[in-house]
């Protein structure tokens, strides 16, 4: 039985996906690189600093130090706040609300799996931070998504199984983490980049709770 659902936040509860790709594109370019036209397929969802080495890859002749490694993470970081200094609930994906208030009135359990450490800060911009029953700290987590750990530990916190709980993404890696974590994945974006997903959804305007349900329950 559904008991609870799961989010990403980057692409599935607010449309941040796009800020990180831009200040990891500003990086980039100040460090001479030139990320490849499909990077945002590889860096959604991806952890900060697996991000960073995707991007190093691209230059493979330099080698950076830990220390040099973690000023460019924060300097990306830097540059990704400023651009979401002035966000509002009106940066709430379209359908979200919607479907958090229809969750809450069932009675559901709501809980967040963002690989980001700006999620708390994020969340409250939108006003939503009272709306989640538990909020993953990504920092606690031995291993970042595509494995399972992000998953498990938000149903953990939750308080419920595998079997009864419904979590949504955007990104491949994902996808993959949730279906490692042996729940029911819900993806939002093509059918070509979310292998593996029960259902997908091409946005989340399109996402109906009762619809879900029933595709839960067959
Ligand atoms: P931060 P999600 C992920 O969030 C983003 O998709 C990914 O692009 C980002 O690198 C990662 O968070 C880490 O974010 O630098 O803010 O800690 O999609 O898991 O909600
Ligand atoms: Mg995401």
């Amino acid at each position: 039985m559904l008991k609870g659902l799961i989010f990403d936040m980057d692409g599935v509860l607010t449309r941040t996906d796009r800020y990180h790709l831009a200040a990891w594109e500003q990086l980039a370019k100040s460090i001479g690189i030139e990320l490849p036209a499909n990077a945002n397929e590889y860096l959604k969802g991806r952890s900060r600093l697996d991000s960073l080495n995707y991007i190093l890859e691209q230059a493979p002749a330099v080698h950076y130090t830990a220390t040099q490694k973690d000023e460019l993470c924060a300097r990306k970081n830097t540059l990704y706040q400023k651009l979401t200094a002035d966000m509002t609930p009106a940066d709430i994906l379209p359908g979200i609300y919607t479907l958090l208030t229809a969750a809450k009135a069932q009675g559901l359990r709501l809980g967040v799996a963002s690989a980001s450490q700006n999620a708390p800060r994020l969340l409250a911009k939108l006003e939503l931070l009272d709306s989640f029953d538990a909020i993953t700290d990504p920092a606690t987590l031995s291993a970042s998504k595509p494995d399972p750990a992000i998953y498990n530990q938000t149903a953990k916190l939750l308080g419920l199984s595998s079997g009864e709980v419904m979590s949504f993404e955007d990104a491949a890696s994902g996808i993959e983490s949730i279906k490692a974590a042996h729940q029911f994945a819900v993806g939002i974006g093509s059918a070509e980049e979310l292998v593996g997903a029960d259902v997908i959804v091409p946005n989340t305007a399109a996402l109906d709770l009762i619809m879900l349900t029933v595709q839960f329950d067959a």
